[in-house]
This record gives C-alpha cells, sequence and structure tokens, in this order.
C-alpha cells in the first residue's frame, strides 16, 4: 500500500512540468493560428473568421484544463442507457409476421415494456444533447397579415430555418400576441396558460375540434403517473357545448383523468389545420415541460406514459418519435393515395409534391437506410422537448402552414433537410407497435350513426393517412361501438394478441 503511493508520487511531480510546458506550447499554437488568421486571412468573410478563432479557442481550452478564463462547466446531458444483461426486454425481436398474405392487416405486435416503476426511475434528469442547435428561439411579430398564425414566411426566410446552426430564430406559430395562447389565436384563458406553464414533466395531450370525437380515457395508467402526468385536453367552443349538454363537464375542468382546454379563436379556418397547433407546438404551449405525448382523440390510451416514454425515446437515445404508416413507405405514392382518397384537393397536393421533388425528395428506397419510411403514421408523436426536436416539430408545422395540412408529406423533407445539417435522427418504430398503447376507436359521426358527410364545421381534426380502404368500409357498417370492436386492454398482453386480433380483424371483414 504504501509502496505503492510512493511510485506513484513521484511519477505527478514528474508530469507536472512536462503538462505546464505542454500547456504553454498549446497557448503559443493557439495565439500564432489567432494571429494568423487575424492578419493574414483578413479577407476572409468576418462570419468565418469568428468561427475559426472559436474553434481555435474551444480546442486549446479543452486539451489544457482551465486556462484562463476558465470555461463555464460543461452542460450535463443524458447519455442513454443499455438495460442490464437478462432483462426480458434485452434482446426481445418481434414474431415474425403471419404468414398468411390475407392477415396483413394493420394489427398490434407486442412490445417489450418494463414495469412501470423501473420506468420512473429511469427517467433521465437531465435533458439529451441538442445536435446543431442549443439556442432556439422564436419569431414574434405584430403585424404578420393575413396569415398571422404562421408568420407567412417566405422562401427565403423558409430556406434560411433550415440552415441549422447553433443559436436561431425560427417562426413557429404564435407569431402574433403575448405569449402562446394569449391573444395570439387559439387562445386559452389565462388560468389554464397558467396551469400549461406550471407543467414541468410529462404531457399528454390530445384535441377535440367539431365535437368531432367522444373523450376517451386513458386505461391502466399508473397512480404515479395520474399525479404527475398533464394529462390536457384541447376543445373548441363547440365541443364545450357539446361536452356540456352531455353533462360530461359540469362545473368541473376535468373529465376522467382529463383537464378539459377550451380554445378560443382557432386561427384557421380549415379545422386539419388546426389541429395540428397542439399536435406539432406543444413545446410552446407547455414551455417547460420535458417530454410530451400526443394522441388523436380517436386513440385510446392504454400504456403508462412513463413506459412509452422509456420504450421509444430513452432506451433508443431518441428525443423525436414517430410510427411508420403500415404500409406506405414513399411520399409520392402516399400524395397519390391522398388524392384518391380525397384528402385534399388534387392542385394542391401536386403542387406540395412537385415543391419537393425540385427540393430533392425522392422515392423512397431501401438505399435510404437506415431510415426505414418517409410516410409517418402521425396520430401519435413521442417527444422530448429539446431545441432540434423543437426545431423539427416547428418547421413541420410551418410546412403545415403553408402547404397541405396533410403532415405526412411534409414529414421526409423536413426530417432529411435537418438531417443533412446534423446526425440527429428522428426513431420511427412501427405501426403495429403504436397500435399496442393506443387503441382506434371511431369518430362520433359513425359511433352515432351519423349520416356522413359531417355537417359542416365539424371536420375531422387530424387525418391519419386514410386507414386501409377496409377498415374504413367496416367502421360505417357493421361497427356501433368503439368497443365491440377493440378491447383496448385485450391488446396488451403481447403473447397472444396478434393472432386473436387477426382474426377479430378478419370476422369483421368477412361478416
Ligand atoms: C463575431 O463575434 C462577436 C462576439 O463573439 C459578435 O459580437 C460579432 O457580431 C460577430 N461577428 C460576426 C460577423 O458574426
Ligand atoms: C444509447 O447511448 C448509450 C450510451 O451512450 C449506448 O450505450 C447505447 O447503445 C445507445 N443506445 C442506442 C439504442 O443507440
Ligand atoms: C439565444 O438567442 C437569442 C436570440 O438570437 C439571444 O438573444 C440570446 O442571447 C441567446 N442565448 C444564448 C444563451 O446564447
Ligand atoms: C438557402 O440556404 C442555403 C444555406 O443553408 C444557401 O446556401 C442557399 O443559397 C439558399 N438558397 C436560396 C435560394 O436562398
Ligand atoms: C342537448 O342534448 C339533447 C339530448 O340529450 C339534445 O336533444 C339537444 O339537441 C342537445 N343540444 C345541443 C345544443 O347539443
Ligand atoms: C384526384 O386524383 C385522383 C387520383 O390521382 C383521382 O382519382 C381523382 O378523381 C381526382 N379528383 C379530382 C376531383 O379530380
Ligand atoms: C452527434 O454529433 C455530436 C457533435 O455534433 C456528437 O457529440 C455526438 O456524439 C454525435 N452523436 C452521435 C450519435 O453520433
Ligand atoms: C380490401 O380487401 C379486399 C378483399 O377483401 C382486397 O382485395 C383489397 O386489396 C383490400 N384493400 C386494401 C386497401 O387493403
Ligand atoms: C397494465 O400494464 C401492465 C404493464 O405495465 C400490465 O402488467 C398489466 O397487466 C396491465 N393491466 C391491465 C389491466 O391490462
Ligand atoms: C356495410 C356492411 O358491411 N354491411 C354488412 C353488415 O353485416 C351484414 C351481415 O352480418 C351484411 O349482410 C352486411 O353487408
Amino acid at each position: 500500500m504504501f509502496k505503492e503511493k510512493e511510485g506513484l508520487f513521484p511519477g505527478i511531480h514528474k508530469f507536472t512540468p512536462r503538462k505546464k510546458v505542454g500547456m504553454l506550447l498549446l497557448c503559443a499554437v493557439s495565439l500564432a493560428v489567432f494571429l494568423w488568421v487575424v492578419f493574414v486571412d483578413k479577407g476572409e468573410d468576418l462570419q468565418e473568421l469568428n468561427a475559426s478563432t472559436k474553434t481555435n479557442v474551444g480546442q486549446s481550452a479543452l486539451t489544457v484544463q482551465r486556462l484562463p478564463p476558465p470555461p463555464p462547466p460543461p452542460p450535463v446531458y443524458f447519455k442513454g442507457y443499455t438495460l442490464p444483461p437478462g432483462n426480458p426486454c434485452e434482446g426481445f425481436t418481434l414474431p415474425p409476421p403471419p404468414a398468411d398474405k390475407k392477415r396483413t392487416g394493420p394489427r398490434p405486435c407486442p412490445v417489450c415494456y418494463l414495469p412501470v416503476e423501473q420506468t420512473i426511475a429511469l427517467m433521465p434528469d437531465a435533458p439529451s444533447f441538442s445536435p446543431g442547435v442549443s439556442n432556439l428561439t422564436y419569431i414574434h411579430e405584430e403585424n404578420s397579415g393575413k396569415h398571422e398564425f404562421g408568420g407567412y414566411l417566405s422562401l427565403a426566410q423558409r430556406n434560411d430555418s433550415y440552415d441549422v446552426r447553433e443559436s436561431m430564430s425560427v417562426h413557429c406559430g404564435f407569431v402574433r400576441g403575448i405569449r402562446p395562447g394569449q391573444q395570439t389565436g387559439f387562445d386559452i384563458d389565462d388560468s389554464e396558460l397558467h396551469a400549461m406553464e406550471s407543467c414541468r414533466g410529462v404531457v399528454v395531450a390530445s384535441a377535440i375540434f367539431g365535437a368531432f370525437d367522444l373523450i376517451r380515457q386513458p386505461k391502466n395508467i399508473s397512480e404515479y403517473a395520474k399525479k404527475n402526468v398533464c394529462f390536457h385536453m384541447f376543445v373548441d367552443e363547440e365541443t364545450e357545448v357539446f361536452l356540456r349538454n352531455s353533462s360530461e363537464l359540469e362545473g368541473t375542468k376535468r373529465i376522467g383523468l382529463w383537464r378539459i382546454v377550451i380554445v378560443h379563436n382557432l386561427p384557421y379556418d380549415d379545422p386539419r389545420r388546426n389541429g395540428k397547433v397542439p399536435k406539432l407546438l406543444l413545446h410552446r404551449l407547455f414551455p417547460n415541460a420535458r417530454y410530451s405525448l400526443w394522441i388523436d382523440a380517436k386513440l385510446e390510451l392504454v400504456v403508462d406514459p412513463y413506459q412509452i416514454l422509456e420504450r421509444f425515446l430513452w432506451r433508443k437515445n431518441a428525443s423525436f418519435a414517430i410510427s411508420r404508416h403500415y404500409r406506405r413507405f414513399d411520399v409520392f405514392v402516399e400524395a397519390e393515395a391522398n388524392k384518391a382518397a380525397g384528402k385534399f384537393d388534387n392542385a394542391s397536393i401536386d403542387y406540395q409534391v412537385e415543391f419537393y421533388k425540385k427540393e430533392g425528395l425522392t422515392p423512397y428506397s431501401t438505399a435510404k437506410f437506415p431510415i426505414t419510411s418517409d410516410v409517418p403514421e402521425g396520430c401519435v408523436v413521442v417527444r422530448e422537448h429539446i431545441p432540434i426536436s423543437n426545431l423539427f416539430a416547428c418547421l413541420w408545422f410551418n410546412e403545415v402552414d403553408r402547404f397541405t395540412p396533410r403532415d405526412q408529406i411534409s414529414f421526409a423533407i423536413v426530417r432529411d433537410k435537418i438531417m443533412s445539417k446534423t446526425n440527429w435522427t428522428v426513431n420511427m418504430f412501427l405501426d403495429c407497435e403504436r397500435r399496442n398503447f393506443v387503441v382506434q376507436g371511431y369518430h362520433r359521426d359513425i359511433l352515432e350513426h351519423w349520416a356522413p358527410p359531417p355537417p359542416p364545421g365539424a371536420t375531422e381534426i387530424v387525418h391519419p393517412p386514410p386507414p386501409v380502404a377496409n377498415e374504413t368500409l367496416q367502421t360505417s357498417g357493421n361497427v356501433t361501438t368503439s368497443s365491440s370492436v377493440t378491447d383496448p386492454l385485450k391488446e396488451i398482453p403481447s403473447k397472444y394478441g396478434r393472432d386473436r386480433k387477426s382474426k377479430r380483424h378478419r370476422k369483421v371483414i368477412g361478416s
């Protein structure tokens, strides 16, 4: 013991002067480089000069610790984790898809979640690193003309917004007014805004506009999540009237787990665009939240939000997760399907796709691997609110504001433009995995046998890509309530979920 110490000290003594010399050398080198840059290279763009001097100073400061001026303590980031060996979720693989070709419709598949208590313990105490951008601010303009909510970006501004850099300011909705939700359009009462602002952890959010959906209560939510997760359901005035009349909302702001937030002055005429505000801009509505889970109102959440965050974000080191469309991977194919299903006018869809094509969007092919799809099924969005994922959401929203509200058409171009500047990625998981934690219900008109199309103003807020034609047919005919189609809790157990679901699926089709 003693001997070891003795042996150690001379080593240190010998080492210290060397280190000092090294420090001096490095200082001299950086000074020389600095002077060279200033005097030899002064023809260079000033911006570049700033950048190169910064890099040099940064490097020497890193190599030679604690040179004056002392660098601020490095920010702490979540570094990810691996599951302990032997954990059942480690090396968990999906069973092969059903061999029977007739059974390949949308269906849930097993997902290996950790027990809720473990996921709560694994919640990162620090944010993930945000590559490319660390300081994201949002543009505020008092007089922005007609398209006052989105700000109506020029093409040059749009182009600039894709130039990802450490400090940037972008349009991200809510361009007028005092703060998001206060005289911006999409207006919310102060007391509600205050509650939203004080939500500092996990948000689960959804929205019903035009009284088009019923409120669906999340199932199988842990007591911890009930206490700590902010469940907020945004509704417009029309939906509020409906809820009050059906006495679900009597002198209370809650229906079950959901806190009901009434939204006034919806910014768009098109309810589908309005639906994109809470879906894509939750980081603006909940400026202090760390994680959010968006679910379309037609979906019923059946797994604890912490388990979902653990499985799709933390375990994957991801800050943005969204499911793939179960069948379409290609934006061009998706656009055609949207046209064929009459989801938006053909000319606008064509214009958007042509625009993207000129910007370099190509059909999906396996050459894009590791990207597995260009088409998301956007009815669920799982996010950590860090600058880069917030930027992605803002830019995606801006596309929806500029072009059609079909966000599955604009997803890939936004992702690819950001990925060309940073090593950030989106975790695109399987549609069948999504169906494991949300169960699809049907819109209220279908449930109540209203004849489609719905009355004016009562259109669907957020369209997923057209579900299978077959599924749509089923819903209009023989299915009357969501519970008769989908028993949410039965879909969680993994082993037998798929097969039984397939049978049910087939049975519904066949009947
Ligand atoms: C260079 O950096 C300084 C501070 O770091 C900043 O004030 C200045 O505006 C920068 N110049 C350019 C051209 O970016
Ligand atoms: C996440 O990061 C950790 C530590 O950096 C690493 O061990 C792990 O493999 C990463 N996981 C994934 C899915 O990339
Ligand atoms: C972030 O950017 C804004 C506006 O560009 C600037 O005012 C602010 O000082 C920046 N903050 C940091 C920490 O760099
Ligand atoms: C778009 O921005 C890039 C920088 O990201 C720039 O090089 C390019 O010239 C810009 N294009 C247009 C048309 O403004
Ligand atoms: C309120 O509900 C009753 C039936 O419960 C219905 O007849 C009436 O039309 C509803 N009113 C509104 C404004 O929805
Ligand atoms: C739009 O395009 C689709 C397919 O390209 C076609 O089936 C449909 O008839 C078109 N709709 C109109 C209104 O032209
Ligand atoms: C991404 O790039 C940043 C530097 O910009 C680096 O620190 C980080 O380790 C990279 N992450 C991955 C997963 O490569
Ligand atoms: C719907 O079902 C029929 C047969 O039942 C099949 O031929 C068709 O391809 C299906 N459509 C879709 C979109 O899956
Ligand atoms: C709720 O989820 C847990 C997994 O975290 C599962 O073990 C349990 O069976 C589920 N409860 C119901 C009623 O499905
Ligand atoms: C629209 C539709 O699929 N209707 C079917 C409902 O079920 C009955 C029998 O179960 C069929 O005869 C209908 O065609």
